[in-house]
């Protein structure tokens, strides 16, 4: 076995929508860094904490099997995740971060006729997020087929692959442009900070502990 850590890991995604937000984030909480040669890791120079430059999906993983303590990801990721894996203990969210705002939302054509979630009954629903969308679906008493795709889930019913769509939505820029309109909201979203369900030795309990509370510091301006 190898020997217990001493330095505290945080993972952020290393590119797109949360990376340079996130660090901002860790920078306004009082951290410094310098990068490794690989890319993969920014080493904290005033404290013993390290970030880990991931893939947003492969946060709540890394967080789950103690790889790091904490990560910067969105809800949605976590609680796709989450549902997806029934029976696993998942990774407790321990702040909102206030950024990467966008909700996952149920979008029809623009031409159909919609009056409630009834009128998915039967219907093709192309997404990203299936377990989400499961979920929804069972509470709203809906039976719907759940199409997968990991992309372009927006041009999905213009390739008849879907009837309509569950994807995330910001501005509605995308689904405008797309000829879809928003009809229901399955999630709403935002970053978060997730700690490992993991028992932390003392020593990276208490830099845990420390560095939520600088995060939280600089989230209410305080710093
Ligand atoms: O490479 P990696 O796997 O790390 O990144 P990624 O491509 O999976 O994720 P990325 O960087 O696109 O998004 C990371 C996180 O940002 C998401 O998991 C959300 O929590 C959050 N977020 C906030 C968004 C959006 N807003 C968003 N608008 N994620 C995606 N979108 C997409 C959406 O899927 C759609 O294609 O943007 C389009 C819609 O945007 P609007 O403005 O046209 O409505
Ligand atoms: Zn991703």
């Amino acid at each position: 076995m190898s020997a217990p850590r001493d330095r505290l890991r945080i993972a952020v995604q290393k590119s797109g929508r949360l990376a340079e937000t996130s660090l901002d984030l860790l920078r306004r909480a009082g951290l410094s860094f310098r990068a490794s040669r690989d890319r993969l890791f920014l080493f904290g120079d005033n404290l013993p904490i390290d970030v880990l430059l991931v893939r947003d999906d492969d946060i709540p993983g890394l967080l789950r099997e103690g790889s790091c303590e904490l990560g910067m990801v969105g809800r949605n990721v976590l609680d796709e995740q989450s549902l997806a894996t029934p029976g696993v203990v998942f990774p407790k969210v321990v702040s909102t971060l206030g950024f990467g705002r966008c909700h996952l939302a149920i979008a029809v054509p623009q031409e159909m006729p919609w009056g409630s979630p009834a009128d998915l009954e039967g219907l093709r629903i192309a997404t990203s997020y299936p377990a989400l969308l499961a979920a929804w679906l069972a509470r709203e008493g809906v039976a719907a087929e759940v199409v997968t795709l990991n992309g372009s889930v927006e041009i999905a019913p213009r390739l008849g692959k879907a009837d309509v769509i569950c994807d995330l939505v910001s501005t509605g820029a995308t689904l405008q442009a797309n000829q879809l309109r928003e009809v229901a909201t399955v999630l709403d979203s935002e970053a978060v900070l997730a700690r490992t369900p993991r028992a932390l030795s003392p020593l990276l309990a208490e830099l845990a502990e420390r560095l939520q509370a600088r995060i939280d510091g600089a989230l209410s301006g305080a710093q």
